[in-house]
């Protein structure tokens, strides 16, 4: 399993980098070994128990890192949360989970005290105080036994990610042991991850793409991750001419800032062996201009917080500008009537649906969501339409869920849209994602206002913030009078995008 391959690169290479962060001490994966083993040993003397929901909200650092795979390590269950959201989202977060522990930054304290009072399952909070500058020397004081039987039995959970939904609150899908091992097994054999590769690492690390994809591909191949706490494109563009790098993977939106920054001047990256793009379409003029502009042909890949990765274009052959490729070893994907759920044939566009070993296991105490996540057969349904090209290439085409993709960050309208409605200015209103040269998407709201009720956008924008990370908070409000109903009353998203996007 992912453990088992870790531990034998900390016990073979135990002087090798494994992590580094820009201008700070690296980690060999000696001490990587060692300061995991620490936390873990913490973590059991805080009692926590195998099953147990450990969430951590903490910013890109080497202790997120220590945790998480502490956390994994003992059979706990660990939570990442993104460190933008606010009190209302965090609080929903720790109680749905029923999180034990949760660990914080201690910059937060304030705001977390009052939110982890009542609740029920909670134990303990650990603040950390100044979270960048921990090292190896983390816990260092902290006696730890050196050796943990790791978990053996694929079916354990070993992370929940939390997904929106169009219709409900954000679930907790459940990560395996065996998801993890399957999709870094089948990623590692198609994109030849190897000993001596080096990872330019700027993703965040609380989703599927930045810890999964990343940090695990890296350390499942007993490579080294040099990780940059946020992403700026001036930093990552010196680092990746510095001809260091042999891997550097991004969404979007980052890509397409490397590319405006480069304004017309040529760099040759051609001496990385692998750029991949994910968690949004690659747009085609993005592909062509990178080619023109690095030397480098992106390789996209399609993939989801319920599977990891799925579909990738090849890493020798052709990366087909516009498709998504072909799936990855161990994964099998077919396209079917949305309405049937029978097979189409290729070219016919269909919903995406995907089956195998890397399909997370269900929705964390909601099994209603998901039976409905699954085919009668047994396959997820991705909410993704598509077709499959006769030579086996798979293209997206849109989506037959409501969901906005924003900088490669999933926003659900309905989650925006409840909380518009709870300001006193808002009759009604819908959320809908408009086309954006940098983000993809942005976040659009249209409401019509309350009689006699004085509202801005500012106002608007303010409160949204209050309730959502800023990244769901729309970019532009629009006051409308009506909104483009069907005969039922269902507001018409599409018509709307027609008139508000322009
Ligand atoms: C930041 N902002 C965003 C945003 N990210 N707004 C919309 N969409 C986003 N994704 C907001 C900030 O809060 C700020 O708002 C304003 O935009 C400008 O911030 P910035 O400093 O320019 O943005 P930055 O911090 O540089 O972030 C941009 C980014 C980041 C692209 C680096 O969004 C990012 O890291 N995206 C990657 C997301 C990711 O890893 N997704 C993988 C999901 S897994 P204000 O109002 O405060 O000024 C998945 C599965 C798969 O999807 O297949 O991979």
């Amino acid at each position: 399993m992912f453990l088992d391959t870790l531990a034998d690169h900390c016990r073979n290479q135990p002087d090798k980098v494994a992590l580094q962060f820009i201008g700070a001490q690296p980690v060999t994966y000696g001490e990587l070994a060692a300061a995991v083993n620490r936390t873990a040993d913490y973590l059991l003397a805080l009692g926590i128990q195998p099953g147990d929901r450990v969430a951590v909200q903490l910013p890109k650092c080497l202790p997120f890192i220590y945790f998480h795979l502490a956390a994994v390590q003992i059979g706990a269950i660990f939570l990442p949360l993104n460190p933008a959201y606010p009190s209302a989202e965090l609080r929903y977060f720790l109680a749905d989970s029923g999180a034990r522990l949760f660990v914080a930054d201690a910059a937060d304290q304030s705001r977390i005290d009052p939110i982890t009072d009542d609740l029920p399952e909670h134990r303990v909070t650990i603040s950390i105080d100044k979270p960048h500058d921990s090292g190896a020397n983390w816990l260092k004081d902290w006696p730890a036994r050196r050796d943990y039987p790791l978990p053996s039995d694929p079916d354990q959970t070993a992370m929940m990610l939390y997904t929106s939904g169009t219709t409900s609150r954000p679930k907790g899908a459940q990560i395996t042991h065996g998801n993890l091992t399957a999709n870094i097994a089948s990623l590692h054999e198609a994109w030849g991850w190897r000993l001596d590769d080096v990872l330019l690492h700027v993703l965040p690390v609380f989703h599927v793409h930045g810890l999964v994809v990343a940090l695990h591909g890296a350390l499942h191949a007993g490579a080294t991750a040099i990780l940059c706490p946020t992403f700026d494109a001036g930093t990552a563009l010196d680092l990746l001419c510095s001809g260091r790098f042999s891997v550097f993977m991004g969404v979007p939106t980052m890509h397409r800032r490397l590319y405006q920054l480069a304004a017309g001047r040529r760099f040759d990256l051609s001496h990385l062996r692998l750029m991949t793009s994910g968690s949004d379409r690659l747009p085609d003029d993005l592909f062509f201009g990178y080619q023109d502009t690095f030397k480098v042909t992106l390789l996209e890949r399609y993939g989801m917080t319920e599977t990891g990765m799925n579909l990738s274009n090849p890493l020798h052959g052709e990366r087909r500008v516009g498709a998504v490729g072909l799936p990855l070893p161990g994964v099998s994907a077919r396209i079917v009537d949305p309405d049937t759920e029978q097979p189409l044939p290729d070219g016919q566009i269909g919903e995406v649906q995907i089956n195998g070993p890397h399909v997370f296991k269900d929705y964390w105490r909601q099994p209603e969501k998901t039976a409905d996540a699954f085919s009668a057969d047994g396959w997820l349904r991705t909410g993704d339409m598509g077709l499959r090209e006769p030579d086996g290439y798979y293209t997206l085409k849109g989506r037959a869920k409501d969901l906005i993709i924003t900088g490669g960050l999933n926003v659900y309208p309905p989650e925006v849209e409840l909380v518009l409605m709870e300001h006193p200015a808002v009759a009604a209103c819908a959320v809908i994602g408009c086309p954006d040269d940098e983000w993809g998407e942005q976040v659009v709201a249209a409401i019509i206002p309350r009689d006699g009720a004085a509202a801005n956008e500012a106002d608007i924008c303010a409160f949204c913030r209050e309730g959502l990370a800023a990244y769901k908070v729309p970019r532009r409000v629009v006051f409308v009078e009506e909104l483009p109903a069907n005969a039922l009353g269902k507001i018409q998203k599409a018509k709307l995008r027609e008139e508000m996007c322009g």
